[in-house]
């Protein structure tokens, strides 16, 4: 129970800090897993049956705003304590995602990084990813991969992996080379986490498993990171914002309430805005870069 709540050691933060990742952090009891799992299935009914945005957003990236296990789980003291390690006392929750893959999916995502279009200035060791598993991960149920001591490459070019369908439904692709040696298979037990940098080059391949793989990820950040190209929203979780670079977000008092679901969706159209504007900036310095080139 004292680690349950404690900080990470100086030898933690130092692996992460180094090699751009560490794991595994105990978080959630077995209850508080079979206790969350049971909310995230009534969620995930509601969501699709509901239709709209939030059938089309149930995984990412404003769960916190609409269901209180997610904001349960962004508040757990636990998971506030490792942020507070990497981040300091003041902490946003920027994003929250659900990463589920179905046992034999052939899903997959490429080498990436999370913050190619974030749009973030300042970020630099001041967010850090925590990526919860709700079931057991292996590499039979597709489990993330990380590229250690990827992060020092800062962000790097992304591009679609090639035109097939194929390419398309794994995203975008870090144009950075992983060697073999240097591939870190994210292995936990359920309650167990996993923390990246947003720089951190990772991946996450199929399953051959009957087992369906859930993992929930918050994204915390320092309130003096500056969201560029248009407004942005965040929720202030613990300590203060003497920045007010995102705006305010609202905890949500009840299930889906009518002020809960528009701030949902106030939220993530906003954030899509902000990082639409963002991709395409770079985009158009790439084609400057290409036309300056000839
Ligand atoms: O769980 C996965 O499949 C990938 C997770 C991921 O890319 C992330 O948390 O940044």
């Amino acid at each position: 129970m004292a680690e349950s709540l404690s900080r990470l050691s100086p030898e933690q933060v130092d692996h992460f800090r180094q090699q751009g990742y560490l794991l595994p952090v105990n978080v959630l009891t077995p209850a508080e897993v079979d206790e969350t799992i049971a909310a995230y299935r009534t969620y995930r009914t509601v969501t699709d049956r509901a239709g709209g945005l939030l059938k089309r957003r149930w995984n990412y990236p404003k769960i916190h705003l609409v269901a209180r296990w997610a904001d349960t789980l962004v508040h757990h003291p636990r998971l506030l304590a490792i942020a507070t390690s990497l981040v300091g006392p003041d902490l946003l929750v920027w994003s929250t995602n659900l990463f589920v893959r179905a046992g034999h999916s052939n899903s997959r995502l490429a080498w990436h990084q999370d913050a190619p279009y974030f749009g973030w200035e300042g970020a630099d060791g001041n967010v850090v990813r925590i990526w919860l598993a709700l079931t057991r991960t292996s590499r039979r149920n597709g489990t993330m991969l990380y590229c250690r001591r990827s992060h020092e490459a800062g962000l790097v070019r992304h591009d679609f992996v090639n035109r097939t369908l194929a390419g398309l439904m794994q995203g975008e692709q870090a144009d950075y080379d992983v060697r073999d040696e240097d591939v870190v298979a994210v292995e936990i037990e359920a309650g167990q986490a996993s923390l990246h940098q947003p720089t951190t080059v990772h991946s996450s391949g199929p399953s051959s498993t009957d087992e369906e793989r859930i993992c929930f990820a918050v994204d915390y950040l320092a309130p003096s990171i500056r969201p560029l190209h248009g407004p942005d929203s965040a929720l202030l979780v613990q300590g203060e914002d003497r920045y007010r670079h995102f705006l305010p977000e609202r905890r949500p008092t009840t299930d889906f309430s009518p002020d809960a679901l528009r701030d949902f969706r106030t939220a993530v159209l906003m954030r899509d805005e902000r990082l639409s504007k963002v991709m395409q900036v770079i985009h158009a310095e790439r084609a400057a870069e290409r036309v300056g080139g000839i």
